[in-house]
């Protein structure tokens, strides 16, 4: 890990994964000013949030796959299915809880000058785990939008919800980015932001197959960031990535914090 002998707390370290954290993202991780985190299904997989992808398969839903039953076109055709899906998975999520990944990028948003989390996730658990200001480029599963006035409001996890908006009484949809739609206005910009202007970039839990998410990190690179990938398989950011870090977020996240004394 660091070359010559293990001291005690270096072997704990070791015996938890044979993972190397190289001395280059440990100068990077002590000397950065502006940090961006991107994160995507993985970094919740560990509370028990089932991925899309990865492992082989991908998610279906009564015989749909998710990126048709997650698509604009849905909400029209069958609003009734779409929050069957987002109610079933809004239930599961009610008794999952913030894993170490979460918990540890919550830790280190006091640590540097200017710490942006971005997600492509839409369960809340950044936020459960004390994450402040996530940038939810897809929306949350929590929150209800209207069709006609789109005023918004908020799902209790483990509730029911109503399906009339309480501004106008119109019908309500989830208020998430399906397949097909543009992202919340200013989510994309302010996460695009931190791409042109961080130091260091972390890439974690994503399959990096979704744009325009999957764009930031070579955003980050072509602005001269120091790019860090964390995920058991690779990806097609993984070329482009300083650092890949093959392993569950959950194990690596504090593994990094520990290799820089945190
Ligand atoms: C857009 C919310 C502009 C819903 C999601 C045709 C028409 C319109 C657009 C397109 C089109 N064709 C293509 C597009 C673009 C499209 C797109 O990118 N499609 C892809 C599939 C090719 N994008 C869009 O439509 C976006 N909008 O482009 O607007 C526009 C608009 C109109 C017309 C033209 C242009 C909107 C995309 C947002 C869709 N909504 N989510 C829901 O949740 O149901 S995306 C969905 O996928 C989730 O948000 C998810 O987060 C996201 C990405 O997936 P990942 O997060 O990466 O998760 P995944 O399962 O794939 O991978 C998990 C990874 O974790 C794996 O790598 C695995 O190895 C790793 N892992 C596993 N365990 C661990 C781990 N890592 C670490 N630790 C572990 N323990
Ligand atoms: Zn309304």
């Amino acid at each position: 890990m660091y070359g010559g002998a293990l001291l005690p707390s270096q072997q704990s370290m070791q015996l938890q994964s044979d993972l190397t954290i190289s001395r280059k993202l440990r100068e990077k991780f002590i000397e950065a000013k502006r940090v961006l985190a991107l994160t995507g299904a993985g970094v919740s997989a560990e509370s028990g949030v089932p991925t899309f992808r990865g492992g082989g398969g991908a998610a279906v839903w009564k015989g749909m796959p998710f990126d048709v039953i997650s698509s604009a076109q849905m909400v029209s055709r069958d609003l009734a299915a779409v929050w069957e899906w987002f109610d079933y998975r809004r239930r599961l999520l009610s008794s999952l809880r913030p894993n170490p990944a979460h918990l540890e990028l919550a830790s280190w948003q006091t640590r540097f000058d200017d710490f942006r989390l971005v997600t492509q996730n839409i369960d809340g658990l950044h936020q459960l785990a004390g994450s402040k200001s996530v940038v939810e480029l897809h929306g949350s599963i929590c929150r209800a939008r209207c069709l006609t006035c789109h005023a918004r409001q908020e799902i209790d996890r483990e509730g029911e919800r109503s399906d009339a908006c309480m501004q106008c009484g119109d019908l309500v949809r989830p208020d998430v980015v399906l397949f097909g739609e543009m992202l919340p206005s200013g989510a994309y910009e302010a996460a695009a932001a931190a791409a042109e202007n961080c130091d260091l970039c972390f890439v974690i839990g994503t399959s990096a197959l979704v744009y325009p998410a999957a764009a930031l990190p070579t955003i980050a690179r072509d602005a001269g960031a120091f790019v860090c990938e964390v995920n058991p398989e690779r990806t097609p950011l993984s070329d482009l990535c300083d650092e890949v870090l093959t392993g569950k977020a959950g194990d690596v996240l504090p593994l990094i914090s520990a290799s820089v004394g945190i």
